[in-house]
C-alpha cells in the first residue's frame, strides 16, 4: 500500500496534500496552491499519477479526428489569439459556405475518422441556420461521425446574434446533429486576466452558465484552462475549483484540456512560451484538484510530442487524436505539427509504458484492431 513516506516527497509542505490524496479526500484551495507552487515537481507528479492510475490504470485514450474551422473572421479580437482576422478585414480571412466546409472535411474523412472538432471565429453573419445546415449536411455525408462543435463562447454569441435563447439554439443544433461541445474559450475565469487577454468576450460566469445550460440539455462538453500568460497560480487553482463546482452540479464535463499559451503572432508576443516544468506541474495540479472530471488530456499539438508523452505519468490519460488540419496553434507558432499517424500516437503511448485505447468522443472504446499508419 502506498503511504506518503514511500512517495519520497522532497517538500514537507506537500505532506498534507499527499495524505489527502492517499485518503481519497478532496483538496481545498490551499492544497491546490501548495501543489501549484512547490518546487517538488516530481512529488506532485507522483501524486497525480496515483490518481490517474486509480481512475484508469495504464489505459491511455486517443481518437482519430479532424478539425474544421468554418471561419477565422472574428469580432472579439482577443490578445491571446493569432488565429482570427478582425471583422473589418474580413476579406483577408476565410468564411466557408456549407458546401466548401464539407468539401474540406471530405479531403481526409473516411470511416476511420470518428470525430469532427468544429470551432471558429465569432462571425456576425453566421447565424443558427448556417450551423444547422452545416451539421445536417455533414451528418448526411458522414453519418457515422460525431460532431463535437462550438465552444461556450460561440454558442453564447450565435444565440445573441440569431436573437434566440440559448436553450432554443442548443435544441435546434442538437436536432441538426450536434453531439457534444469542445472545451475552448474558458481561458482563465478571473476578470483581471480576461481584461488583459480576451476582453470583449463572454466572461467567466457566462461561460460557466452556458456550460450549465448545455449539460442540462443532456449534451456533454469538455473544459479547458489556458495557462502560461499573465495568470497567477491562485487564478489557475480558482479556475479549476470553479469547474469542479459546476461539475458537482451537472456531471457534464468529460475531460479537461490544459492549454499551453503560444505567444507567437499574438498581441502578447512579448511573453515567453511555457516551459516543460509549468506544463507538467499544471497537468498534475489539474488532475489533483479537478477530482470529479474523469479525463485529463495532454494535448500534444500544444505540448509537443515529448512533453505530452511524459504527461502520461503526471496525471494525463488521453492524448487527443490524430488531428487533421489544426490551425489555431499553428497560427500562434506551434511546431508540433498536425496530422499525426495513428501508429505514431500508439507508439508514443506504448513507449511511455501505457496501454493505447482507441476511443470515440464519449470515451467508449472502439473495437478495431486495424492499424492505419
Ligand atoms: O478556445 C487560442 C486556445 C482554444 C491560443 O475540447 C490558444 O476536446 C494557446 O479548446 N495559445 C482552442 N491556446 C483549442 C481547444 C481544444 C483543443 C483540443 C481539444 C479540445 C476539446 C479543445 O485554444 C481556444 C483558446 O482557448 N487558444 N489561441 C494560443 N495562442
Amino acid at each position: 500500500m502506498t503511504s506518503s513516506s514511500n512517495l519520497r516527497l522532497r517538500d514537507p509542505a506537500i505532506e498534507t496534500v499527499a495524505e489527502k490524496v492517499l485518503a481519497g479526500e478532496r483538496l481545498d484551495r490551499e492544497d491546490g496552491l501548495l501543489a501549484a507552487t512547490t518546487d517538488d515537481l516530481v512529488g506532485v507528479g507522483r501524486l497525480a499519477n496515483l490518481v490517474r492510475e486509480r481512475l484508469h490504470g495504464d489505459t491511455t485514450y486517443f481518437n482519430i479526428n479532424r478539425h474544421l474551422n468554418p471561419t477565422n473572421v472574428c469580432v472579439a479580437s482577443c490578445k491571446l489569439c493569432a488565429f482570427y482576422v478582425p471583422w473589418r478585414e474580413k476579406d483577408e480571412g476565410w468564411t466557408y459556405t456549407v458546401d466548401q466546409a464539407v468539401e474540406i472535411a471530405s479531403r481526409d474523412v473516411d470511416q476511420t475518422v470518428s470525430e469532427l472538432h468544429i470551432v471558429g471565429g465569432l462571425h456576425p453573419k453566421l447565424l443558427v441556420d448556417y450551423y444547422e445546415d452545416l451539421f445536417r449536411t455533414l451528418k448526411r455525408r458522414f453519418p457515422w461521425i460525431h460532431l463535437k462543435a462550438l465552444t461556450m463562447v460561440e454558442l453564447d454569441f450565435i444565440a445573441k446574434a440569431s436573437r434566440i435563447t440559448l436553450e432554443d439554439l442548443i435544441a435546434r443544433l442538437r436536432d441538426a446533429g450536434l453531439d457534444s461541445c469542445p472545451g475552448g474559450g474558458a481561458e482563465i475565469f478571473a476578470e483581471r486576466v480576461r481584461d488583459q487577454i480576451c476582453d470583449h468576450k463572454t466572461d467567466g460566469a457566462r461561460w460557466l452558465d452556458t456550460a450549465r445550460t448545455v449539460h442540462a440539455a443532456g449534451i456533454k462538453s469538455n473544459c479547458t484552462m489556458l495557462y502560461g500568460h499573465v495568470e497567477t497560480a491562485e487564478e489557475r487553482v480558482d479556475h479549476l475549483i470553479a469547474l469542479r463546482e459546476l461539475q458537482d452540479e451537472t456531471g457534464g464535463f468529460q475531460c479537461l484540456i490544459p492549454l499551453a499559451f503560444h505567444p507567437d503572432n499574438t498581441a502578447l508576443d512579448h511573453l515567453p512560451p511555457t516551459g516543460g516544468r509549468l506544463d507538467l506541474q499544471t497537468l498534475a495540479v489539474s488532475r489533483l484538484v479537478l477530482d470529479n472530471v474523469p479525463h485529463l488530456k495532454a494535448y500534444w499539438i500544444m505540448l509537443g510530442e515529448k512533453i505530452a508523452q511524459i504527461a502520461l505519468h503526471f496525471g494525463a490519460n488521453d492524448l487527443d487524436g490524430t488531428i487533421f488540419d489544426e490551425r489555431i496553434t499553428r497560427a500562434a507558432g506551434g511546431t508540433a505539427g498536425t496530422n499525426m499517424a495513428r501508429a505514431r500516437l500508439e507508439r508514443l503511448i506504448t513507449e511511455a509504458g501505457r496501454k493505447p485505447v482507441l476511443r470515440d468522443t464519449l470515451y467508449r472504446p472502439i473495437e478495431d484492431t486495424s492499424v492505419v499508419a
